[in-house]
């Protein structure tokens, strides 16, 4: 199986990060992470993304706070599909990487997901690589099928807590 690339502009986003990782272990999907920044470290990350397929990645997440430009500076890199994530920082409440990682030009298209959606950004991965992996796309919907049992069985003790 392919591996995801996991990059992030500062070590302070490594809790967002770690939703990310959990959920790629418990599919046993393949990942390797690192610290680059599209400012501070900017040609450490153009050359990861100049190497990640033949590097054997399938696809990278990125993920940054504040003026975030590290997805798209990934993008500019690569033609592996990348998907972003908006990290919140102490001001703004991450809408300031959301609007600068969502709204990439034409032409070179970052996936982003929700600000701080680690989890998400890690399942959409897996769904991109389950087209080409039969049994990890059988692992998809096991999941779905267990989180749709988790809010029926909600459903069915929602009155009783308002009693
Ligand atoms: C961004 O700036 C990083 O992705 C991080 O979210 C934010 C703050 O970085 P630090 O000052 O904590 O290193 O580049």
């Amino acid at each position: 199986m392919r591996k995801v690339g996991i990059v992030m502009g500062s070590d302070s986003d490594l809790p967002v990060i770690q939703k990310a990782t959990d959920t790629l272990k418990a599919f046993g999907i393949p990942f390797e992470v690192h610290v680059y920044s599209a400012h501070r470290t900017p040609q450490e990350a153009r050359q990861f993304a100049l190497d990640a397929r033949k590097n054997g990645f399938g696809v990278i997440i990125a993920a940054a706070g504040m003026a975030a430009h590290l997805a798209g500076a990934i993008a500019a890199n690569t033609t592996l599909p990348v998907i972003g994530i908006p990290c919140k920082s102490t001001t703004l409440d991450g809408i300031d990487a959301l609007l600068s990682t969502v709204q990439m030009p034409s032409g070179i298209p970052v996936a982003t997901v929700a600000i701080n959606g680690g989890a998400n950004a890690a399942l959409l991965s897996a769904q991109i690589l389950a087209v080409e992996d039969g049994d990890l796309a059988r692992r998809l919907d096991e999941k779905r099928k267990k989180d749709a049992a988790a809010v029926l069985e909600k459903d069915a003790g929602i009155a009783a807590r308002l009693e």
